[in-house]
């Protein structure tokens, strides 16, 4: 993580150029922040306003803000940005202030709030303050309650939060193409009195999809449902921090979808309730415990929970090829195929070509089979066991006893007390229990001379 200092450093360095505003002059715009790093910034104490207790965002940052005559302005470009999604592969995305995903914002119930939007792309956007109590002339849709803010001209966005919550920023012009490069953010509304609904820990991230062909940097706009990259806050794993948790610790987890699809969210080793939606805080007599909460395109959930057992659990999007990278789509299966003659065959005129997936993928992860620049392994991460085999929507809630309240530092991997760990059963065992044979066990074993499975033409599959 980057400390405050070294952050601030990097914020300094940021100037305003271009663009000047008619209304206001640039004299009074505010200075720009951008962000060099894609690592989870320490939380945001507020400097100036009413107190409130500050989110983290997963892989992201707070945007600051100055205080001008009792108003909180905040300033906002629009600009092509490079994000890492993880180490090994950069995307070329349209983002804020230096970073796609852009800054979360975070404001107090009832703060005046103004917001100058800068737009430094190619082509007009605008902001839309999705599920904000907002003038119909705030609410940022392209032709319907303001004009396009044209490129190098900015527009500002002027209004009172008065609802607490979870909410997002993204562009109401041409959309497809602005969301599918990466141009949204989150905004929280902290309630006005910090004791209400308080909790230890509080993070946040964005779900979004991006369409990248192994070895380029730049999604395809015009995907609509086919997308092969998941990311939180627009990193797959490993490239996805952990969320650092001190057991006991009470915690919230805030995510907004912004991808093309739903995501059932699934955490290992606890139970939570949604907390908040769209609309608010949930009326606690209206929750239920779960370990999964689907997250439909457009919604925001916070959850909640007691983070009372230790070790490394697992966080992650419960659709499985959300947890994998490019490269891991349409792939047709070879489970039960013998390719042993045809490995000889092809060898002959491609002597490199192996073979895959006859006894499943997972030994993908370990593959070594050079990919194109630019590319991340379709499965990958690796733990103190082995290969985790994950990428895309997969990270871990690291909960260690006895850690400092600010302290989210990666505290390493979970050292198991003895005794509680699953271990292999050793060969021979006195007690082990007989083989057992389903009476369908033939079923995958091919009979001398007969293919195991019958190939059909036109295999589509969807996901
Ligand atoms: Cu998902």
């Amino acid at each position: 993580m980057v400390s405050r200092r070294g952050f601030f450093k990097t914020a300094g360095a940021a100037a305003v150029t271009g663009a000047v505003v008619s209304r206001v002059g640039a004299a009074s715009l505010p200075e720009v922040v951008t962000m060099e790093h894609a690592s989870t910034q320490a939380p945001l104490v507020p400097p100036t306003g009413r107190p409130y207790n500050p989110v983290v965002t997963l892989n992201g940052w707070t945007l600051p803000w100055r205080m001008n005559n009792g108003v909180k302005e905040f300033h906002l470009v629009a600009e092509p940005v490079v994000r890492e999604i993880a180490p090994g592969m950069k995307a070329h995305l349209w983002g804020y202030n230096g970073q796609s995903p852009g800054p979360t914002i975070e404001v107090v119930e009832g703060d005046r709030v103004r917001i100058f939007v800068t737009n430094h792309l190619p082509e007009h956007t605008s902001m839309h303050w999705h599920g904000q109590r907002l003038p119909n002339g705030m609410d940022g849709v392209t032709g319907l309650t303001q004009p396009p803010i044209n490129p190098g001209k900015t527009f500002v966005y002027e209004f009172v939060a008065r609802r607490a919550g979870t909410f997002m920023y993204h562009p109401h012009a041409d959309e497809m193409t602005q969301m599918a490069m990466g141009m949204m953010g989150l905004w929280i509304t902290h309630p006005k009195d910090p004791k209400f609904m308080r909790v230890d820990r509080d993070f946040c991230f964005l779900l979004a999809s991006y369409d990248i062909d192994p070895g380029s940097f730049t999604p395809k706009v015009n995907t609509m449902t086919d997308f092969n990259l998941w990311t939180f806050n627009s990193r797959a794993f490993p490239g996805i921090d952990p969320m650092v948790m001190r057991q006991g610790d009470r915690v919230r987890i805030r995510a907004g979808n912004l991808t093309m699809t739903n995501h059932p969210i699934h955490l290992h080793g606890h139970e939570f309730t949604v907390t908040g939606t769209d609309g608010g805080w949930t009326p606690p007599a209206s929750r239920w415990p779960e370990v999964t909460t689907d997250i439909a395109v457009g919604q925001m959930r916070a959850i909640e929970f007691l983070a009372d057992e230790p070790g490394d659990w697992a966080f992650h999007c419960h659709k499985s090829h959300h947890t994998m990278n490019a490269m891991g789509h349409d792939v047709p299966t070879m489970i039960g195929v013998d390719q042993r003659d045809v490995l000889a065959k092809i060898n002959k005129l491609v002597p490199d070509y192996m073979v895959m997936g006859d006894k499943g993928m997972a030994d993908m992860a370990e593959m070594e089979m050079p990919l194109p620049e630019n590319t991340l392994p379709m499965m990958t991460g690796s733990g103190p066991f082995g290969g985790i085999g994950m990428g895309g929507m997969f990270t871990t809630m690291k909960i260690r006893k006895g850690l400092a309240r600010g302290d989210y530092k990666d505290p390493g991997w979970y050292k198991h007390p003895a005794g509680t760990v699953a271990y292999e059963l050793a060969d021979g065992a006195v007690g082990a229990p007989a083989p057992a044979r389903a009476p369908d066990a033939e079923r995958m074993a091919a009979k001398p001379g007969e293919p195991v499975l019958k190939v059909t033409k036109g295999g589509h599959h969807g996901h």
